[in-house]
C-alpha cells in the first residue's frame, strides 16, 4: 500500500488535474428523465429555481426555530439544505453541547429555582439589528415553556448565554429586537403570580400577573445585561407577540393578547374548557408600551423590586403614561410593524380579518388623550375604529404577516384554509393566494422583519405534513415550503421536510452579511470567548495534579492524541483538556471515552475540558469521533484506572515488529518518492496566482504545517538510525511518512480547488 502510494498520487493529478474533466452523459435525455419522474415543465423551472450544483452557495441563510428540541435550525435558499443545528437549550452531542465543561456552564446559566431543564421550546428567533438592518452578528432566541431568552454568537454560531426570566412563569412573545438592539422583548404568556410560591386560582384577578421583559443587549461584550434589564407588569391578559417599533414609531413596542376575559379554566369539574371560556368577548387588547420612557422610569428607581428585578407596576406604567391598550378582534395573533413604522398588521385567528393600525392615528388619539374606557386595571383603552388604518378580508384564521419588498405588499398565513393570502395593506385588497400543504403557523419573507425586506422568496411553515413525504411513522416532520413571490402570481416551488421538532417562527438574512470564522485562535474557550486557561500547545502536554483533581493538558491534532495512555487510580476525580492545534478548516476531532458518557468536539483552535470522577477500576478506550485523517481510526488512547492502593506496573510491552535496517531503508526510499511527487503537486500550485484564493492560501499553510512535522520526524528517525536504532529509526521514518500523506492530500485539495476556479498559469 505504501509502494503504491506514490504512484497513486501521480495517477490522481493526472486524473483529476492534467487531464481535466470528461463528461459523462447520463442515462437518457432531459425529455427521458422527464417522463420517467413525471414531471412537468413547471415542475423543471421549480428545481432550475432551487437546485443549487456542488459548491455552489445560498442566497439567504435561515435561522429557523427549532421548537422542542431546543435548538435552532440553519439553512439555506434557495436550495433548503440544512447546514446546522444549533443547540440552544438541549445538550447535542455532535457539538459536544452539554457534555465539555463550558457549554455545561452555559446550559447552566438556564437553571430554574436550581433545577435542570434540558429541553427549551423556541419560538422566535430574532437577529441583531443596526439602524433597523439585519448585522449578521447575533441571534437571539426564546423558550417559551421555560421562560428564557440565549444569544447566539454568529461568528461561531455558538450558544453563549441563557438568561432566565426572574418574573415569569411561561412567556411566549419574544425574541424580537429593538431598531439598534438596545433591547431584547420577551412577553409572557400563561399568567401566573409574579413571586415564586402558591396562590389559588380565586385570586387571578389580582394576584396573577403577565409582564413584558426588555433585556437589555450589551453589544461590546455579545451578552445581555441582566442587571441593566426591566419590566412592565401587565394584566393577566395571556400576552402574545410582540414587536418593536420603527421609524416614526421607534421608541414603543406591541404586544397582543388572547383571552382577556381571564378565564380561569376548569373542565374536569365540568365547566367549559379553556378554548370556550377565553374566546367570549369580541375583542382581546394590543398592548402599547413607551418603552423608551419606560426605561427612564426605569432607571429613575420608579420601580418594585421582585426577585431582585426591577418591575414598573401597573399603576405607574399608567401614571407615566407608557402603557395604552388597543381593541384587536377576537382572539388576535401575529403582531407585524411594518418597515416604515408607520402601521402593525394584527389578525384574528377566530375572525377572518387582518387589521392594519396606523400608528399615526393611535398616536394622535394617545396626545390627545382621546380613550375609549379604562381596563379593570385603570389601563387608557384606545377606540378600536378610530386606530385603524383599514380591515382586510383575508381568510379563515390569519395569523402572522409578512412584508415584500414592494411597498404594501404583504403575506398573511391563513390556518384554517391551509393558504397564504397577498395583499396590499395600503389599499385594502387581496391580490393572490396559494394553497399550502398543511395548516401554516408562521410565515418568512427575506429580511422581513428589517427596515428593508428583500422579497423573492416567502417560506411557509406548515404545522402539518401530513401526505407530503414518504412515511416515517406516526410522528411526521414539519413542511417548509418555498415560495417565489418575484411574480404577480406565488409559485411554490418546493417542499422541505425538517425533522427536528416544531419550528415556529424563522428569519432569514443575505448570506453575505454573515461572516463566521474557520478556526479558533490556538487554545480558545468559545463559550466565554476567551483564552482558555486549559490551553495547550504541541510539545507541552502535561498532567498536573492540582486541589484533589488530576488535570490533564493535552492536544489534537490528525492522528494523535496527546497523551495516549492515563492511568489514575480508582477515585480519582479527572480533568482532561484537550486543544485542537489544528489550523486547517474542518479538521475538528472529537474525543470520546468508551463506557463513561465523554463526548467532546474540538473545532480547529478550541480548547474543550471534562471533568468526572473515575470511580470504577477498568480500562477504557478512547478515540477520535471524526473521521479527520487516513489513520483517524489511530487517533486512539487508553484511560486506565487502577483499583485503589495498586502499585503501578511499568510493563514492558512488546511492541508491534522489530524493524531491522533493510526496514528503515524501504520507508526511507517510500519516503523519497513520495516527496518528489509532492514537491510536484507544490510545483504544479505556485507556478499558478493561487494567492488569488483565500481557501487555498490556508490549504498552502496546513500543508507548510505538515511538512514541518515531517521534517522534524525525519531528523528524528535519522537521529535513531545514527545510533542504529532500527526499530525507533524505522517508527519515526513512518511517521515521517504519515505526515507526508497528509501534507499531500492537502496539496492535492489546493490543486482541485485551483483547477475547478479556474486558476492561470503565472510563470
Ligand atoms: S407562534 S403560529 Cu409561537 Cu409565533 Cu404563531
Ligand atoms: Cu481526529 Cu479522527
Amino acid at each position: 500500500m505504501k509502494k503504491s502510494f506514490a504512484k497513486f498520487l501521480t495517477a490522481s493529478i493526472f486524473t483529476f488535474g492534467l487531464a481535466g474533466l470528461t463528461t459523462s452523459v447520463g442515462a437518457g435525455s432531459l425529455e427521458d428523465v422527464m417522463k420517467a419522474r413525471g414531471l412537468t415543465e413547471k415542475d423543471l423551472l421549480a428545481a432550475a429555481k432551487t437546485y443549487t450544483p456542488t459548491g455552489g452557495r445560498d442566497e439567504f441563510i435561515v435561522f429557523s426555530s427549532g421548537g422542542q428540541s431546543g435548538q435552532v435550525i440553519v439553512y439555506g435558499i434557495p436550495s433548503m439544505r440544512i447546514l446546522k443545528y444549533v443547540s440552544v437549550f438541549t445538550p447535542e452531542p455532535w457539538q459536544g453541547y452539554g457534555f465539555d465543561d463550558e457549554s455545561k456552564a452555559v446550559l447552566a446559566q438556564g437553571k430554574i429555582n436550581g433545577k435542570t431543564i434540558n429541553f427549551g421550546d423556541t419560538h422566535h428567533p430574532a437577529i441583531s439589528e443596526t439602524k433597523g438592518e439585519y448585522d449578521g452578528q447575533y441571534l437571539f432566541i426564546n423558550d417559551k415553556a421555560n421562560p428564557r431568552m440565549a444569544v447566539v454568537d454568529l461568528k461561531d454560531f455558538e450558544t453563549k448565554q441563557i438568561v432566565v426570566n426572574p418574573i415569569m412563569k411561561s412567556e411566549h412573545g419574544g425574541a424580537f429586537v429593538s431598531p439598534n438592539t438596545d433591547y431584547v422583548i420577551e412577553a409572557s404568556q400563561y399568567a401566573a403570580p409574579r413571586e415564586n410560591g402558591y396562590v389559588p386560582l380565586s385570586q387571578f384577578n389580582e394576584k396573577y400577573r403577565g409582564a413584558v421583559t426588555y433585556w437589555k443587549f450589551n453589544r461590546e461584550e455579545g451578552r445581555l445585561d441582566p442587571s441593566k434589564s426591566f419590566s412592565v407588569e401587565l394584566p393577566p391578559y395571556s400576552q402574545d407577540l410582540s414587536d418593536f417599533g420603527k421609524g416614526p414609531s421607534d421608541g414603543w413596542s406591541f404586544t397582543n393578547s388572547f383571552c382577556s376575559e381571564r378565564y380561569i379554566g376548569g373542565i374536569e369539574k365540568g365547566r367549559p374548557p379553556f378554548e370556550a371560556g377565553c374566546s367570549q368577548k369580541d375583542t382581546d387588547f394590543v398592548h402599547m408600551i413607551n418603552w423608551k420612557k419606560a426605561a427612564e422610569v426605569a432607571a429613575a428607581g420608579k420601580v418594585k423590586m421582585i426577585n431582585d428585578h426591577p418591575v414598573i407596576m401597573m399603576d405607574t406604567a399608567v401614571a407615566e403614561g407608557i402603557l395604552f391598550l388597543i381593541p384587536e378582534p377576537k382572539s388576535p395573533h401575529g403582531m407585524d410593524v411594518s418597515p416604515d413604522g408607520k402601521f402593525f398588521i394584527v389578525a384574528g385567528k377566530l375572525d377572518t380579518h387582518a387589521s392594519v393600525y396606523s400608528f399615526e392615528k393611535v398616536i394622535g388619539l394617545i396626545n390627545a388623550k382621546d380613550f375609549a374606557g379604562k381596563d379593570p386595571y385603570g389601563i387608557p383603552i384606545l377606540d378600536l375604529k378610530k386606530s385603524l388604518h383599514t380591515q382586510v378580508q383575508v381568510g379563515l384564521g390569519p395569523l402572522h404577516t409578512q412584508y415584500d419588498s414592494k411597498e404594501c405588499v404583504v403575506y398573511t398565513s391563513i390556518y384554517v384554509d391551509s393558504q397564504v393570502t397577498k395583499w396590499d395593506y395600503c389599499e385594502g385588497k387581496v391580490l393572490d393566494k396559494i394553497n399550502i400543504h398543511y395548516n401554516i403557523g408562521h410565515l418568512m419573507s427575506m429580511e422581513g422583519d428589517s427596515v428593508t425586506p428583500q422579497g423573492k422568496y416567502l417560506v411557509s411553515l406548515n404545522k402539518l405534513a401530513i401526505d407530503r413525504f414518504n412515511p416515517v411513522g406516526p410522528l411526521h416532520p414539519q413542511n417548509h415550503q418555498l415560495i417565489d413571490i418575484s411574480g404577480d402570481k406565488m409559485q411554490l416551488l418546493y417542499d422541505m421536510p425538517l425533522p427536528l421538532g416544531e419550528p415556529h417562527y424563522a428569519v432569514a438574512i443575505k448570506a453575505d452579511k454573515l461572516k463566521p470564522k474557520v478556526r479558533y485562535k490556538v487554545g480558545w474557550n468559545s463559550r466565554t470567548d476567551q483564552k482558555s486557561e486549559y490551553r495547550t500547545r504541541p510539545g507541552r502536554e502535561k498532567i498536573v495534579v492540582k486541589d484533589g483533581v488530576t488535570h490533564v493538558y493535552g492536544t489534537l491534532i490528525r492522528s494523535h492524541i496527546t497523551p495516549e495512555i492515563i492511568e489514575v487510580e480508582e477515585g480519582t476525580t479527572v480533568s482532561l483538556h484537550f486543544t485542537n492545534v489544528e489550523r486547517a478548516e474542518d479538521e475538528t476531532h472529537g474525543f470520546a471515552i468508551n463506557n463513561v458518557d465523554v463526548n467532546l468536539s474540538a473545532e480547529p483552535g478550541k480548547t474543550v475540558s471534562t471533568t468526572f470522577l473515575a470511580d470504577r477500576p477498568g480500562v477504557y478506550p478512547y478515540y477520535c469521533t471524526e473521521f479527520c485523517s487516513a489513520l483517524h481510526l489511530e487517533m486512539q488512547g487508553y484511560l486506565l484506572v487502577r483499583p485503589k492502593g495498586m502499585k503501578v506496573e511499568n510493563a514492558s510491552v512488546s511492541e508491534g515488529q522489530a524493524y531491522a535496517q533493510s526496514d528503515y531503508d524501504k520507508q526511507v526510499k517510500t519516503n523519497v518518492a513520495t516527496q518528489e511527487v509532492i514537491d510536484s503537486v507544490v510545483g504544479y500550485i505556485v507556478a499558478r496566482n493561487y494567492k488569488d484564493f483565500a481557501p487555498v492560501l490556508a490549504l498552502v499553510e496546513d500543508a507548510t504545517d505538515q511538512l514541518n512535522f515531517a521534517a522534524d520526524s525525519k531528523k528524528k528517525s535519522e537521529d535513531a538510525a545514527g545510533k542504529s536504532d532500527w526499530q525507533n529509526a524505522t517508527l519515526w521514518a513512518q511517521q515521517w511518512f504519515q505526515y507526508q500523506v497528509k501534507a499531500a492530500d492537502i496539496g492535492l485539495r489546493a490543486k482541485t480547488y485551483l483547477d475547478e476556479h479556474g486558476a492561470k498559469v503565472v510563470q
